[in-house]
């Protein structure tokens, strides 16, 4: 059971490293011939996926704590694993590693768990295919598990359907590979780890606008990285002091990529007192120290181009509209559907079992606030961004909240109870 806090949280957190540019790393420096040094990688599982997955290819990847060393003979030396590659619960491992895996002169199967093995990877399957690339998966090549039979890749020009940063970065790994250009076209930009990175690797890469091509003119070279904080993980002690009475928390080294940090224009637009300090930008990626007070806030809508830059923060973010003043209403968001879980119906599920209302539609939902949590027991589906936000829900909680299982938070966030405890002010009894 997790208890309401009786105290406002104070304190500093270091954020563990960033999700997304902690998988493209490993993937860049697989590629790349040479030694690829990375600090403060995130060492959580999806992550450790997509490690193993080079593994097997015969890439030798040490790990100890957040320091990685990538040791590779480069992209022309990667071997056929020999065993069926498991991505676990990662979609972004899942979806990249389509689009590298179908240029890539061997036979590949991949897998995943339960709930990896419900989300579509037509988005990825499809354009590729338009390259040359062979797949054969459940449901018309739309489901895991499926096999991968490499072959020469060409180029395409391609108008991306969904607002997908993991479709857009499979089609640029396979434009790594592929001969000629490869454009992807974006109507709203996502975020943009993979460009980033792409170019500090030495890759032949080009961004006009919303037009981004690649062509496979040049070999990636090893590099250092530094991996910022997530401001996903960053967004749940951020919510947290928003909505504690009397909190103030700093989150130290946290991404400010501004693909990413659509919930930081949200909480201003709320009428929330925060501060950004010490920013720095390594290989093109911002971060800084944030620090946020307990504040009186309101609702507002969220919809359109701002939806890609907060997409994983909805669920926190429905937590903290239930603790503004008047409406908030989030349209446009119907990817949530195929997340992880179904994280409209997920959210609405919690927030409901804590006793609040809400009312969701197709693509979004409305919280009317302020109102009164009174706790109880969830269920977290698996889900490591629900289970989390049910974990926050408890301080302001009545009764305090139980959660089914809190084993998914491993997937971004393994020391989550550990910072709880450490801005609540307790010893760490789980983690
Ligand atoms: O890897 P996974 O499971 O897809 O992770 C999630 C998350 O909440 O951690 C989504 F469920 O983040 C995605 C994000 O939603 C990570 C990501 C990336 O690293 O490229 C991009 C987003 O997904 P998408 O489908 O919009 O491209």
């Amino acid at each position: 059971m997790l208890s309401p806090t009786k105290e406002p949280l104070k304190g500093s957190i270091k954020i563990p490293g960033d999700k997304s540019i902690s998988h493209r790393s490993i993937i860049l420096a697989s590629l790349a011939k040479g030694t690829t040094k990375i600090s403060n990688f995130l060492n959580g599982e999806d992550c450790l996926r997509t490690i193993e997955a080079f593994r097997e290819m015969g890439v030798t990847i040490d790990i100890d704590q957040q320091e990685v060393e990538v040791q590779s003979l480069g992209v022309n030396e990667l071997k056929e694993p020999l065993v069926p590659l498991n991505f676990g619960n990662s979609g972004t491992t899942a979806r990249l590693m389509l689009g590298l895996l179908a240029g890539l002169p061997f036979f590949t199967t991949v897998y995943g768990d339960q709930y990896l093995s419900k989300r579509p990877m037509s988005r990825v399957v499809d354009p590729v295919q338009q390259m040359n690339g062979q797949f054969y998966g459940r449901q018309q090549n739309n489901l895991f598990p499926m096999g991968i039979v490499g072959s020469k890749l060409t180029g395409i020009h391609y108008e991306l359907p969904v607002k997908s940063a993991q479709v857009k970065s499979a089609i640029l790994l396979a434009g790594l590979l592929a001969e000629g250009k490869t454009t992807v076209v974006e109507s709203t930009q996502t975020r943009n780890h993979t460009e980033n990175m792409l170019r500090a690797f030495g890759a032949d890469i080009q961004i006009h606008q919303n037009e981004i091509t690649i062509t496979n003119r040049k070999p990636l070279t090893a590099q250092q990285i530094i991996v910022p904080g997530d401001i996903s993980s960053a967004a749940f002690f951020i919510v947290a002091g928003l909505i504690v009475p009397g909190s103030s928390i700093t989150l130290e080294k946290v991404g400010l990529n501004e693909t990413r940090t659509g919930l930081l224009d949200v909480i201003d637009q709320m009428g929330a007192t925060y501060s950004i300090n010490h920013i720095h930008t390594v290989a093109g990626e911002k971060y800084g120290d944030i620090t946020v007070e307990y504040s009186q806030l309101h609702g507002i809508e969220i919809k359109g181009d701002m939806i890609p830059r907060l997409i994983d923060e909805i669920p926190i973010i429905a937590l903290l509209a239930t603790q503004a003043k008047g409406e908030t209403v989030i349209s446009d968001a119907g990817e949530l559907r195929v997340k992880e879980t179904d994280r409209i119906a997920a959210v609405e599920d919690v927030l409901t079992s804590l006793g609040a209302t809400l009312q969701t539609f197709d693509d979004g939902m409305v919280i009317k606030g302020e109102q009164d949590l009174v706790g109880g027991s969830i269920k977290s589906y698996h889900d490591h961004r629900i289970a989390m936000m049910g974990s926050i829900a408890s301080l302001i909680t009545k009764n305090g909240v139980e959660i089914d299982s809190t084993d998914s938070i491993q997937i971004s966030y393994p020391n989550f109870f550990e910072h709880l405890n450490q801005v609540k002010g307790e010893e760490s009894t789980e983690s």
